[in-house]
């Protein structure tokens, strides 16, 4: 009896095990880099500091593992600047030139501060748009034309032709005559195509009349503001044996 009854009574006794696990961080995420906005394009003359993308970057560590510096690899004349938090502006830090380099890849590198530490690399392409900054350039500054006396009215005597290095309007040429004063007006004489740079005669010269004359011609681009040079332009005309003699030279006389 009195053993039952001491079975029935028996206290339990509960024993607790409190266990503290600490999780400490593995650098085992890599840093994430996301283009959150970027411009079309970036006008050559850009300054300094414009705005070309906006960046963030995300890495789910803790502490250092979690820290990350954004860099720019190589030479571009770009640069990252930290706006706020892990947001980060691309921006422009450097002469810009469409005519030399109208697009750049840009590689951008994470990297956060893990033993060893991670990194993801990410490449922005930008593209530079044109600026009217280059006149039209003729190849040389004088033009030397011989045209020989009688020739055809309405023959081409020369084509003119300069070289823009922009594109579309800024690098659409157009000719124009300009008087030079040396030889007073010259639209008597000439005119040029003003898409082509040919040069017509509008007369038959006679190089008993006129031996030489000078004028100048202008090429100017569809830029906004357009950009122009100028050629000047030595027309020669050439003797040729139009006129019997009168009297005769008296070296023939015998
Ligand atoms: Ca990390
Ligand atoms: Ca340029
Ligand atoms: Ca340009
Ligand atoms: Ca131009």
């Amino acid at each position: 009896m009195a053993s039952k009854g001491q079975s029935r009574f028996r206290v339990g006794i509960s024993v607790y095990f409190l266990l503290l696990v600490e999780v400490l961080d593995v650098n085992d995420n890599i840093p994430e880099i996301s283009v959150t906005s970027l411009v079309s394009t970036v006008k050559e003359d850009a300054p300094i500091d414009a705005m070309v993308g906006m960046i963030t970057v995300a890495d789910n560590d803790a502490g250092k593992n979690g820290q990350v510096t954004l860099n720019i690899q190589g030479s571009a004349p770009f640069k990252v600047q930290n706006s706020y938090k892990n947001y980060y502006a691309l921006v422009v830090n450097g002469p810009l030139d469409r005519e030399r380099a109208s697009e750049y890849n840009v590689t951008i590198t994470a990297t956060d501060e893990g033993t060893p530490p991670l990194s993801s690399t990410s490449v922005i392409t930008v593209h530079i748009s044109d600026v009217n900054d280059n006149a039209p350039c003729f190849p040389e500054p004088i033009i030397n034309v011989y045209v020989k006396e009688n020739s055809q009215i309405g023959a081409v005597i020369h084509t003119v032709s300069a070289f823009d290095p922009d594109v579309g309007d800024n690098a659409r040429i157009t000719y124009s005559l300009l008087e030079s004063s040396k030889s007073g007006p010259v639209t008597s004489m000439i005119n040029i195509n003003s898409d082509s740079g040919d040069i017509h005669s509008l007369q038959s010269f006679n190089y008993e009349e006129i031996k030489t004359f000078e004028f100048k011609v202008q090429a100017t681009d569809s830029g906004v503001p357009p950009l122009s040079s100028n050629v000047t332009v030595n027309v020669f005309i050439l003797d040729e044996n139009d006129n019997s003699p009168g009297i005769l030279a008296p070296y023939s006389e015998y």
